[in-house]
């Protein structure tokens, strides 16, 4: 976004950028103080919890993930929803 920030999710050893439209939801759901909100990724629907920043998906969640929102240029980032940074 503008201000230099954008959305993660945990992988091994780093953290992925949420891909573009996912990102911008994010960001919505954020800046409307919304505690909560449900997104459909890759074909699955995530519960995202905006207040303990962590995601899973709505039909199997004992898989949780943390998430953030940091700078864009963290060091740590691995890619973009799964794509590696080259
Ligand atoms: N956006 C895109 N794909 C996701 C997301 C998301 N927000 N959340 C989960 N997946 P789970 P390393 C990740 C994918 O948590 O080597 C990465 O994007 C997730 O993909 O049980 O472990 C990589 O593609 C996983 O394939 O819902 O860091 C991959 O893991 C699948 O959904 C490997 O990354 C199940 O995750």
């Amino acid at each position: 976004f503008d201000d230099g920030y954008g959305w993660f999710y945990e992988g091994v050893n780093g953290w992925w950028q949420y891909d573009d439209r996912t990102s911008k939801e994010l960001e919505f759901h954020h800046k409307a103080s919304h505690t909560s909100c449900e997104l459909l990724i890759a074909g699955y629907v995530y519960i995202i919890d905006l207040t303990n920043m962590v995601q899973c998906r709505r039909n199997d969640r004992t898989k949780k993930r943390r998430i953030k929102r940091d700078l864009i240029n963290i060091p740590g980032r691995k890619g973009v929803a799964g794509l590696k940074i080259s």
